[in-house]
């Protein structure tokens, strides 16, 4: 049985993912802050998918966190096939001059160095089967600067560096590394980015059918499914509605 280990998997596309995955006959190793919607997850899909779960509730914050609960995973566990770096998030959209400074240590600890710190703790299992795949979250933000987007944007810039350069670097260890940059999908996302403000939430999806999180996951899915010797570097996606992070068609919804 393969193994995929998501972090963020409390919500949105990681939750998603988990049981995109698990319906294909993976077990999970899903993380997350919120230990209860872990536990929660474990339950629905050990029991509608027959296959086991092991979690990991830690913050991708904490270095000491991360580094040490990875390396104590049973030996058994050790065997990543997929690792999807999800958890991240936006908070506030201000201008420089009016952004908080909490917010951007928030993003860049969390979408950036979060990254860096599973990746690290991953990356010699994979290395000692010499295979694995990294699927990294990146976004359209990644790609095109949007007005009061700044360091969301830098953080997600910094993971399509950092996908590149694991891709260069895990060439002689047959590890594939994909980055996935969506654009507008409707999650959790804008309801942390707007600090639990659910109606500038939902305004952000007025106008246009966004993705959704089950979209996201099954394109994630498929990046997964191609031949040993096939892997997608870099794919953008957005909904029919969307051309890049900034425009947009909003004339109705669609379908
Ligand atoms: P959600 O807010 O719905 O889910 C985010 C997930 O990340 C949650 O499970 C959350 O879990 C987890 N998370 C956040 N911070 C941490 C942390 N410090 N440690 C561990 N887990 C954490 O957002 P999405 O599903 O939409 O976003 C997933 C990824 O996709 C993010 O990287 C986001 O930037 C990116 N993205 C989103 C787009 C969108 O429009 N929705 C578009 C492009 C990219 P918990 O709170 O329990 O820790
Ligand atoms: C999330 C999409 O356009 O809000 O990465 O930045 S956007």
């Amino acid at each position: 049985m393969k193994t995929v280990f998501i972090t963020g998997a409390t919500a949105g596309f990681g939750e998603a993912c988990a049981y995109v995955f698990a319906q294909n006959g993976y077990r999970l190793i899903l993380n997350g802050r919120r230990t209860e919607r872990l536990e929660s997850l474990k339950e629905n899909l050990e029991k509608e998918y027959n296959t086991s779960c092991y979690l990991l509730p830690f913050d991708v914050q904490n270095r000491g966190d991360v580094l040490s609960v990875i390396n104590s995973l049973p030996e058994e566990w050790k065997a990543i096939d997929v690792l999807i770096n999800n958890a991240g998030l936006a908070l506030g959209r201000d201008s420089f001059n009016e952004a908080n400074i909490d917010d951007w240590d928030t993003m860049i600890d969390t979408n950036v160095k979060g990254l860096l710190y599973v990746s690290k703790a991953v990356v010699p299992f994979m290395t000692a089967r010499k295979k694995g795949h990294i699927i990294n979250l990146g976004s359209v933000a990644a790609k095109d600067i949007y007005d009061k987007g700044n360091v969301y944007c830098a953080s997600k810039a910094a993971v399509d560096a950092i996908s590149k350069a694991m891709r260069i670097e895990l060439l002689p260890h047959g590890i594939k590394v994909t980055a996935i940059h969506p654009g507008a999908a409707e999650t959790e996302f804008s309801l942390v980015r707007f600090k639990g403000d659910e109606d500038t939430a939902n305004k952000i999806y007025d106008g246009f059918t966004p993705l959704s999180a089950a979209d996201v996951a099954a394109i994630i899915f498929y990046t997964t499914t191609l031949p040993g010797h096939v892997c997608i570097n870099d794919l953008v996606v957005t909904c029919t509605q969307q051309a890049n992070s900034i425009y947009f068609n909003k004339d109705g919804k669609q379908g």
